[in-house]
């Protein structure tokens, strides 16, 4: 990895609003307590396995899910570092059914988050790598009054930033605000993150795919084509793609935007609207892959362009380089897609 200069993310943020002279400085104050969040949560992920906050709340949260207490704590850990800093008129998680209210004695401010706190929270127990994922707007209701359910509910086109935390071997904090993705790794020594990739563009082609091929039963025919495709490819690469999966959305993008591919969640007969969430999932995924040079669609739709309907609203989604996107979306059209019924 070519050799960074010592930029912490703090000092980027702020480089990066310089650029703009409109710019209040208050993006960089909130991105900076989202980084302040994620070292907290990467601490009590990093030792899940010592502290009792493994297993289950025996809970279910909103969508029937069981919660692992570290999902709950994670939501709990973001909502007090946010909540405060008088730059949210509302926020909205994967956890809580409706939108969060930022406290009555804390300034309303004019951006709005919404945020999965701990995806690919089944996975903790195996040590498998989890993430946070976040996505920023301005608020479309007055200035000064409680935010909105429609300040929440806007297409991924009017987002402001976006970004996820992975939390691996390393952990890495990657975001966008529309011009370029910039990946920072946390250095423990000293608790700041440092720029480790500066400016990620993602392989305009590829020969990666992840998907849980397991639900191959209950894919539609243009996806079915499209894998048999993928399997049998023997180009210019001389051999087919290769296969990663890792159940866990952050981490199988994260490498696919590092390394190039494709990660694909469908709708199928067993899930017809597909199984990620659009807005907290979805949309910053593809406001970060499209920023690297990407693709992003829902099967005929970029997911961006989406008008959404509920906050926590699934759409199938097929996401990563460039040149795997058009393929499959071809495939979709020519052979079918059960979601081009909306
Ligand atoms: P399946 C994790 O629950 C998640 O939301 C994504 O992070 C992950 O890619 C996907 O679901 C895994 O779902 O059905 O393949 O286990």
């Amino acid at each position: 990895m070519p050799k960074q200069r010592f930029m912490t993310l703090p000092r980027h943020i702020l480089e990066g609003e310089k650029k703009h002279p409109e710019a209040t400085g208050e993006l960089s104050a909130l991105l900076s307590q989202i980084a302040l969040a994620a070292k907290t949560i990467s601490l009590e992920v990093n030792k899940a396995g010592l502290a009792d906050i493994l297993g289950f709340t025996g809970e279910t949260n909103t969508h029937g899910e069981q919660v692992k207490k570290l999902d709950m704590f994670a939501h709990e850990i973001m909502i007090r570092a946010l909540d405060h800093g008088g730059h949210f008129c509302v926020m909205a998680s994967e956890e809580e059914e409706d939108i969060i209210h930022i406290p009555s004695h804390h300034d309303i401010g004019k951006y709005v988050i919404l945020f999965d706190p701990l995806d690919g929270s089944s996975n903790i127990d195996a040590n498998v790598s989890i993430g946070t994922i976040f996505s920023i707007y301005k608020r479309i209701s007055p200035e000064g009054t409680p935010g909105t359910l429609e300040d929440c509910l806007q297409p991924g086109t009017e987002q402001v930033a976006a970004g996820y935390i992975v939390y691996g071997s390393s952990t890495i904090f990657v975001y966008t605000t529309g011009e370029g993705v910039y990946g920072f790794t946390l250095d423990p020594a000293f608790g700041e993150f440092l720029l480790s990739h500066d400016d990620i563009k993602i392989s305009k082609t590829c020969s990666i795919y992840s998907l849980n091929e397991g639900n191959y039963k209950y894919w539609n025919n243009g996806l079915k084509k499209y894998i048999k495709y993928l399997q049998d490819a023997d180009d210019q690469r001389g051999k087919p793609y290769t296969a990663r999966y890792i159940g866990s959305m952050v981490a199988d993008v994260h490498r696919n935007l590092l390394y190039g591919g494709i990660y694909i969640y469908p709708a199928d007969k067993r899930s017809p609207t597909g199984k990620l969430r659009l807005m907290y999932e979805c949309n910053p995924m593809a406001f970060i892959v499209e920023a690297a040079g990407g693709r992003a669609i829902c099967g005929h739709r970029r997911i961006m362009e989406i008008e959404p309907e509920s906050l926590h609203q699934r759409v199938p989604i097929y996401i990563g380089s460039e040149e795997a996107v058009n393929e499959v979306e071809k495939y979709l059209k020519e052979y079918g897609d059960v979601d081009l019924t909306n």
